[in-house]
């Protein structure tokens, strides 16, 4: 990297850190009352969960700032994508991350309006292929998904669940989070975790992959014709060189249109995590948001 380069990535980085300890002392001032009030012996533990939800609003911030001057691309090399380093406070530290969400496949893409969609359940099954994994969990998660209660082959609906040791019902709607994925026939903890780091679930069942996140294994379940070393080939690339559209990535690949409805180069969901120490406390936060022009709001949130 030249010496240019690397100073603008600096001053980038400091911005970023004043940005993020600007929004944290406001909020701390603000919540100076609910401190006071506060037990003792949770004090800690309180301040560090607030400092650790104060980054949201820095992500929120960040990503609306990225929205006015990057109007339609999201990649990689932007500055609300970098990795910050932990940022010092009085008694503690803070530290925050934006991961992009649509370089994922979004579970939810399987059922659309209710109704399986044939190309996604395609892209979910070579996901899964790809990753070695069976690909009944293609059937399965389907009839959890969609609205109806005609067991697909090698699926399940409410027949299987109701004769479980403990019934429940089977859900025929979307997912809302990927830890629901246990309730599904087939699912368990090694298989969530083996899917991961490829898939999403978003509030929406029409999400575009955006390629200058995708992962190789992602871009070849949604590009049939691609093979892995050559989607392996474009990813290490697209770290260098995002792709400012879809048809400068189609082209690179020397591959038809075809299949490519479905692609991007910008994204509007976004998982932020914070983490934070105060004194003997620790918290960390993970939260959803969606972008929508310049605006970013909470989707959901998990507080720890
Ligand atoms: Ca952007
Ligand atoms: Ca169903």
């Amino acid at each position: 990297m030249n010496r240019r380069k690397q100073t603008g990535m600096a001053l980038v980085m400091v911005l970023l850190i004043v940005a993020m300890a600007t929004t944290i002392a406001a909020f701390v001032a603000q919540q100076q009352g609910f401190w006071q009030r506060a037990m003792e012996n949770g004090r800690d533990r309180a301040q560090a969960r607030r400092i650790a939800e104060a980054g949201i609003d820095w992500a929120r911030a960040v990503l609306a700032d990225d929205a006015s001057v990057s109007r339609g691309l999201d990649h990689g090399k932007e500055m609300w994508a970098m990795r910050l380093p932990a940022v010092q406070l009085e008694g503690g530290e803070v530290r925050g991350a934006i991961h992009d969400q649509q370089g994922l496949f979004n579970l939810n893409n399987l059922v659309r309006n209710g109704v399986a969609s044939t190309l996604d359940v395609a892209h979910f099954q070579r996901l899964l292929d790809t990753l070695g994994l069976p690909q009944d969990l293609g059937s399965t998660l389907v009839d959890w998904l969609d609205a109806n209660s005609d067991t697909l082959a090698n699926g399940a609906e409410d027949d299987f669940y109701m004769s479980r040791e403990r019934p429940y019902r089977c859900a025929n709607r979307m997912l809302s989070d990927i830890g629901e994925l246990v309730w599904v026939k087939g699912y368990d903890a090694s298989i969530i975790k083996r899917l991961e780091p490829y898939v999403s679930v978003l509030p929406e069942s029409n999400t575009p992959v955006n390629v200058n996140f995708a992962p190789p294994e992602v871009l070849i379940s949604v590009l049939p014709g691609l093979s892995l070393q050559d989607a392996r080939r474009i990813h290490q690339q697209i770290s260098a060189t995002p792709f400012n559209s879809v048809n400068d990535f189609m082209q690179q690949l020397h591959i038809n249109r075809t299949g490519s409805e479905n692609l991007s180069v910008s994204s509007k969901y976004f998982m932020v995590t914070g983490y934070a120490t105060q004194g003997e406390g620790e918290s960390s936060v993970h939260a959803l948001l969606k972008r929508d022009g310049n605006w970013a709001e909470q989707v959901r949130k998990s507080l720890q």
